[in-house]
């Protein structure tokens, strides 16, 4: 499972989207992405996904450190990665936005982002900061 920490043109800001299902991360923020399908890299997957759920094109760069295991069969990366082309649309989402180290820092205090993803808020907002 990839998930992208996608940064906008001026990068100060990285791009999160709101689940719409299931019931239980319903409404929460996420770093959006998706499943490698069979014969596809890492970064061929994160630019698919990226296309297809939100219309935007993206250059896709390193690991962030942490990974987590979310079961036996899924583990969850995340990569740094930044917008080429579009503006980002929810269409399999409730809503994005852009938030910037402070607003992510609150999010992620108020339990307001996907628990898996709260593991890379530390690397990204030191990432931010030094934007
Ligand atoms: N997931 C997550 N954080 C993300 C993306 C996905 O914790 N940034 C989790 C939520 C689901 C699983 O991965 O348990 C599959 O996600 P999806 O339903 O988006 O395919």
């Amino acid at each position: 499972m990839l998930a992208g920490a996608i940064l906008d043109s001026s990068g100060t800001r990285i791009l999160l989207a709101r689940r719409a299902r299931p019931v239980e991360l319903a409404g929460l923020w996420e770093l959006p992405g998706g499943k490698a399908e069979v014969g596809e890299t890492d970064e061929e997957a994160l630019r698919r996904e990226l296309a297809e759920e939100l219309g935007i094109a993206v250059g896709v760069e390193f690991e962030l450190r942490d990974q987590v295991v979310l079961s036996d069969e899924l583990v969850l990366i995340a990569r740094w990665a930044r917008v080429i082309a579009g503006e980002p649309t929810a269409r399999e989402h409730q809503a994005v936005r852009w938030v910037d180290a402070e607003e992510l820092s609150t999010l992620c205090d108020e339990g307001r982002l996907v628990p898996a993803d709260t593991v890379w808020v530390p690397e990204l907002v030191a990432r931010l900061r030094r934007a």
